[in-house]
């Protein structure tokens, strides 16, 4: 297969344009592309649920794939029982699952006992490593079954000491993301909070970065409202800390977590407010085919609150974008569009139009004032580009703020360089800038843009 055409594969089966599962299993059997390598590519659960019985079982039983990564891509729970037949739960309590809950141990202990990495493997490890396209856990799990050594990483990519260390010690939990019918009715009195975007586009870290800092700063009352989404936030939060970053949450079409967020100048004052992460592409596959999840959602989503729209827009698929056209622009528009359908932006009172990964801005010159580059750099460079590359969405914003009277802003994010897609480098909010800018700056917007209570009043 050619690289060119591997590329955009891997590249679609994200989302876009619908490819043939037929073909993907052909990928994979003709050793184009493994089903592990497709997962770690960001498949989509729709994809990976269509594949059939028998390709998922032979992959499980070559040991291409565990079913503990299947479950985490989002094969549906009913797949996996039948998958899990006898032979399989055999398997596992030899091995006492597929993964050792003491990952360093194990990898020593399988380099002794296995023969040297074969170049191959290791080889092309070298190369997915090189292209950004394997995750902590993925490289991990290839050390532990001694397909790669600490010495050949070090030599062939440009992965430091402290990173190949953090990897042997990669762990993330996985937590079961509960359906619409799970979630308790949406708080009302709150202002509802809607973070929409492509997979991979960003959500999850910025919400992630920004409820970090609302933790560390002493700026969270919980309520104990939804207990789920409670769960969901205490492990963004704990692994933020621990520098790693989320799992692909798109798997589910909406998550939710209810805080109140207390003003950093006045304490007493307490803003209610309803995070809601949507999967943007899923939103719009769900609408478009008139899936009965659709109606689930709009009744579920249905409230008085008022709302802010939190449009992510990924600066990085954008400069990384090969071959296949990749709209992202018309995608989120067509978001809009949607939520318009189901009466969400009568309620909006503001819309940011946040471009993610704004450590990886092209800068050229005159963009910047000054010798640095600073928050208000990365601001004006958010607010052309967008103006340039996202002309239509950018028009109906500014259509919305004239007649619907909706406050509407282009705002920079970045939790700063991320390597192996999991592990957030600079993860110390003593040293990393990004982490002192964005948060704070994406905080303040919130508080002037959402009403408090407590403070003997409540008001805006
Ligand atoms: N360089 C850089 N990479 C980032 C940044 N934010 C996120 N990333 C990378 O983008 C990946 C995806 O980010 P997520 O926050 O999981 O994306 P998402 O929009 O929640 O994706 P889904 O849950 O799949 O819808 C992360 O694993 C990081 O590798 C950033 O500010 N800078
Ligand atoms: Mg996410």
């Amino acid at each position: 297969m050619d690289k060119f055409l591997k590329r955009a594969v891997l590249k679609e089966i994200k989302g876009g344009v619908d490819i043939r599962t037929d073909d993907l299993e052909r990928y994979h059997r003709e050793g184009h592309i493994s089903l592990s390598e497709m997962i770690n590519n960001g498949l989509r659960s729709e994809y990976l649920n269509k594949f059939s019985d028998r390709f998922l079982k032979d992959a499980i039983t070559d040991k291409s794939v565990s079913v503990d990564t299947l479950v985490d891509a989002g094969l549906e729970n009913s797949r996996t029982e039948d998958l899990l037949g006898e032979s399989f739960s055999e398997d596992d309590e030899d091995e006492g699952g597929s993964i050792s809950p003491d990952p360093v141990a194990t990898a020593k202990e399988s380099s002794k006992t296995t023969e040297p990495p074969n170049k191959n493997v290791a080889q092309s490890l070298i190369e997915d490593i090189n292209d950004g396209v394997i995750s902590a856990a993925a490289l991990r799990d290839e050390m532990i079954r001694g397909n790669i050594t600490d010495a050949q990483l070090f030599a062939g990519t440009k992965l430091t000491r402290e990173i190949i260390a953090r990897v042997k010690n990669f762990s993330s939990q996985k937590i079961p993301m509960p359906s619409i019918s799970e979630l308790p009715p949406i708080l009302e009195n709150s202002t509802d909070m809607y973070f929409l975007g492509m997979p991979e586009s960003g959500k999850s870290c910025m919400l992630a970065s920004l409820l970090t800092h609302v933790d560390r700063e002493g700026l969270q009352d919980l309520t104990a409202y939804n207990p789920k989404g409670d769960q969901y936030r205490k492990q963004l939060v704990e692994e933020f800390k621990r520098g790693i970053l989320p799992n692909s949450t798109h798997v589910n079409l909406i998550n939710y977590i209810q805080l109140n967020v207390r003003e950093p100048q006045k304490l007493e004052k307490k803003h209610p407010i309803n995070f809601i992460d949507l999967a943007g592409e899923k939103f719009n596959k769900v609408s478009r085919e008139g899936f009965p999840e659709f109606k689930e959602l709009s009744n579920y989503l249905k409230n008085k609150n008022k709302k802010i729209l939190v449009f992510v827009v990924d600066y990085y698929r954008d400069i990384n974008k090969d071959l296949m056209v990749d709209d992202q622009g018309s995608n989120l528009l067509q978001v809009l569009t949607n939520l318009s359908k189901l009466g969400i932006i009568e309620h909006a009172e503001s819309i940011y139009l946040v471009v993610t990964k704004a450590d990886k801005f092209e800068f050229l010159e005159g963009d910047c004032e000054g010798d640095e580059i600073s928050v208000e750099d990365r601001q004006n460079f958010a607010i052309k580009y967008v103006k340039q590359e996202y002309k239509s969405l950018y028009n109906k914003c500014k259509e919305l703020e004239k007649t619907q009277h909706i406050n509407f802003r282009v705002l920079p994010y970045s939790i700063g360089p991320a390597v192996l897609k999991n592990l957030l480098k600079d993860f110390s909010p003593t040293t990393s800038d990004s982490l002192q800018k964005y948060p704070p700056l994406l905080l303040d917007r919130i508080i002037l843009d959402t009403f408090s209570t407590g403070g003997g009043f409540f008001s805006w």
